[in-house]
């Protein structure tokens, strides 16, 4: 049995009972302000700010076996990318907390990648303060969303570390505020997929690694964690990552990661809420470390599943 089987043939069932929903919302359920809807029939309006200039903020939790994870470290961290670009979500938290579960159990998924987005709205800043924009709020659940899917789990990807393309600055976009600037990361699948491969992980420009399109990077070498300190978002699951470690003895180290350790380290992991810690076996086309799923990555795997069966870190949703 692979090490992934243990939570995947949970999850392959449950997939094939969805399947099979006539649950007009199985497919997904959007919020826009008005009632629910089948996400896609959801519209976002031409003139909103959000689409004209990608002037927004999102966050994405997921949900696990009817569990929702560690939701309130989105909420709080999607408040504070809000506040960051002076944007304020039109509910209030308690509304917002309340609709993100509330579509979970309509829609009945019981595996879902969930996004909360606020954007500017229809009036731009460059004739109306901040304050006199009325900003949007749009709500999705979907069923769960793979970067890397369940089977290539099993041996782990094939990546390239990105040579045409940086990670936009953190003096030009905050990476700390979970956007939907994804110039730099759309260059970087562009050149993966040039290179053979569909991962790219981004440098900052100046020798150390930074994150990839829609992941943090771990990197394992003699039995210690190392992830990079500047220029990305700061990770939820790159957090959970971090927590098993300590509980497993694991040393880690948030920090400066120079690129050059990318092709010495034993192990490497890119982690994300959509897919988890997920092992890269091959960068550049040489292989990590043996070439295998390594044993830190395994034991990291396998806690961080674990986590969304912890009350601490996640809760039922009723489905009634
Ligand atoms: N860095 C970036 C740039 C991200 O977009 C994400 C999540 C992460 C790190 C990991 O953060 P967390 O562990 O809190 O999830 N990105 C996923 C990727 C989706 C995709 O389409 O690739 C997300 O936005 O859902």
């Amino acid at each position: 049995m692979a090490y992934t089987d243990y939570i995947f043939e949970g999850y392959r069932k449950r997939l094939a009972e969805l399947r099979e929903s006539t649950n007009p919302f199985a497919d997904g359920i959007a919020w826009t302000g008005g009632d629910y809807m089948p996400v896609h029939e959801a519209t976002v309006p031409l003139l909103d700010n959000g689409f004209m200039k990608s002037d927004l903020a999102y966050d994405v939790p997921a949900v696990w076996d009817g569990r929702y994870f560690r939701l309130d470290d989105h909420i709080e961290r999607f408040e504070r990318s809000c506040a960051k670009l002076r944007l304020t979500c039109p509910i209030p938290r308690e509304e917002l907390r309340h609709r993100l579960i509330e579509m979970v159990a309509r829609s009945g998924i019981r595996d879902a990648y969930v996004m909360m987005i606020v954007t500017r709205g229809l009036r731009y800043l460059r004739q109306y303060a901040p304050e006199e924009c009325e900003n949007r709020c749009y709500l999705m659940v979907t069923p769960f969303l793979w970067v890397i899917d369940e089977e290539l789990q099993k041996t782990g990807a094939s990546a390239i570390i990105a040579r045409d393309v940086r990670r936009v600055p953190p003096g030009a976009m905050d990476p700390t505020v979970k956007n939907l600037q994804w110039g730099d990361f759309t260059r970087a699948l562009l050149e993966a997929r040039d290179r053979g491969c569909s991962y790219a992980l981004l440098t900052d420009g100046d020798r150390n690694l930074a994150e990839g399109s829609g992941f943090n990077v771990v990197l394992v070498k003699d039995g210690r964690l190392f992830t990079p300190a500047r220029g990305v978002l700061e990770g939820v699951t790159r957090k959970s990552v971090l927590l098993a470690a300590d509980r497993l003895g694991i040393p880690w180290e948030i920090t400066d990661v120079p690129v050059s350790a990318a092709y010495d380290c034993d192990e490497m992991m890119f982690v994300t809420t959509a897919g988890g810690v997920m092992p890269v076996t091959t960068l550049d086309g040489e292989k990590v470390g043996d070439g295998s799923v390594g044993p830190v990555t395994q034991a990291l795997w396998k806690a961080y599943w674990d986590q969304h069966y912890d009350p601490e870190a996640s809760f039922a949703v009723s489905y009634e």
